[in-house]
């Protein structure tokens, strides 16, 4: 079984994929861990593409260097993973969506974001201020081929930010079951039911029933 690098520069990402994949039995790097400092442009329209975008530029990178942060080791004994996710709120015709990290700009802080969010929803019912996490993950293997997968969780965007976990929006993001934000939930819950852990769950069978 190849091990995993995994191409992501958010740590808040790459925290949980750890604990989503920790009984997957592959070894998992972080780009950083692997030393890899390569910019991908992400220019394409859909979660899927981009992840492909992250996942294929990682790839190439290590086919053309030695990989720093694990020496004598070739990109043949790896598979490249890479997660887009975003927010899709529905009365905002589905912003941030794809833009969700570049929302405001790379430099504003999330509780800007999210304060400016919810401004946007001033007067919005509850019934109407729908919204989900989307995940899509790509793996790409050695000889260029790529596998995809989606997850998603379902929610609403509150009136005020709450809790203290996860990352990005997860503090205006909550679920209609119980009212709580996923910034409340931890880790294992949120993993067990989010976007990212059904999207990593369901590429982690794929990789199985392929024998990869
Ligand atoms: P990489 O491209 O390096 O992986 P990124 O943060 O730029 O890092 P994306 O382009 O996929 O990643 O943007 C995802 C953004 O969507 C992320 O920065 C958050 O703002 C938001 N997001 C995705 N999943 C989330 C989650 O589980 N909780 C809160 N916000 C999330």
């Amino acid at each position: 079984m190849r091990d995993i690098i995994f191409a992501t520069q958010n740590t808040g990402k790459m925290k949980e994929v750890r604990e989503i994949l920790k009984d997957s039995g592959r070894r998992i790097y972080s780009q950083k861990e692997a030393g890899i400092c390569v910019e991908v442009e992400e220019n394409g329209n859909t979660f899927a593409e981009n992840a492909l975008l992250k996942a294929e530029g990682v790839m190439n990178w290590c086919r053309e260097h030695e990989i720093p942060g694990l020496p004598g080791r070739a990109a043949e004994e790896f598979l490249v993973l890479a997660d887009d996710s975003g927010l899709e709120i529905d009365f905002l015709n589905k912003e941030p969506g794809v833009y969700s990290a570049r929302y405001l700009g790379h430099e504003t802080s999330y509780r800007e974001k999210n304060a400016d969010l919810i401004a946007r929803l001033e007067g919005v019912p509850k019934e109407r201020r729908t919204a989900r996490f989307v995940c899509a993950i790509a793996a790409v293997f050695p000889d260029g081929r790529y596998e995809t997968a989606f997850g998603t969780i379902e929610g609403y965007i509150g009136w005020k930010e709450s809790g203290e976990n996860g990352f990005g929006y997860d503090p205006i993001f909550y679920l209609y079951e119980n009212d709580r934000s996923t910034a409340e939930l931890s880790s294992e819950e949120k993993n067990a039911i989010s976007h990212r852990g059904r999207a990593l769950r369901k590429m982690r069978k794929l990789l199985q029933e392929k024998g990869e």
